[in-house]
């Protein structure tokens, strides 16, 4: 089994990667960002409570997003492996991930930080919001998102750093150059399947 997180600040192309690696590699895709928003799509009482955390751009609290993950890590139990994207966000997180895989014998084995300058970050999220309809996809959400960032998601890059798992990786070339950099990392633990 393969492990990998995809780590990164708000629209650093997190999502937009791990749909290529997926593909690329067929690990089970883990995205915290999209089971929040189909408890929020239906109305959970779970997805009613996220919501407020992620209109104001703010992180779900720890104990709702670590409860997600171990029912999904669960569901696949003949997985080739799994990508975390946009997951862990904190420290706790990352330490309540570590304490899961071990109870099901395995670990993160590699972590792909995605740089990408804020300006870039800002132009993106506010062009994907004009489409999209994101909630959380406008210029005064967007900003607060990248300070909570700052604040609560950056040191899991630290986390996994004292680990020796980081490998930090640009992310303002285009998808494809991107990918092909992120690839060079995942190779050397794992074969494309196509
Ligand atoms: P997420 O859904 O994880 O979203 P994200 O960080 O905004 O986006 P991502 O980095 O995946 O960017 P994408 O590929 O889409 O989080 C949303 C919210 O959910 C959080 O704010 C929080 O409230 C909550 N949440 C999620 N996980 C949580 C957790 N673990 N704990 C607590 N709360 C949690 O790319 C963005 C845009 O850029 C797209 O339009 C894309 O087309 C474009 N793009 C991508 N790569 C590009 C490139 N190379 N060049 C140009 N544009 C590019």
């Amino acid at each position: 089994m393969f492990n990998l997180i995809l780590f990164g600040p708000p629209g650093s192309g997190k999502g937009t990667q791990s749909e290529k690696i997926v593909s690329t590699y067929q690990l089970q895709h883990i995205s915290t960002g999209d089971l929040l928003r189909d408890e929020v799509s239906r109305h959970t009482p779970l997805g009613i409570e996220a919501k407020k955390f992620m209109d104001q751009g703010m992180l779900v609290p720890d104990e709702v997003v670590i409860g997600m993950i171990s029912g999904k890590i669960d569901a696949s139990p003949d997985a080739r492996g799994f990508i975390f994207d946009g997951f862990p966000r904190t420290s706790n997180q990352a330490e309540a991930l570590d304490k899961l895989l071990e109870f099901k014998n395995t670990t993160i084995h590699l972590v792909l930080a995605l740089e990408v300058p804020e300006n870039d970050l800002i132009t993106r999220l506010v062009n994907r919001g004009i489409t999209s309809g994101r909630s959380d996809d406008n210029e005064e959400v967007i900003t607060k998102r990248i300070k909570e960032y700052h604040a609560k998601t950056e040191p899991v890059a630290k986390y996994y750093n004292g680990q020796g798992k980081l490998e930090r990786v640009p992310g303002n070339n285009t998808i494809d150059q991107t990918f092909q950099l992120l690839t060079k990392h995942i190779n050397k633990y794992l074969l494309p399947v196509a």
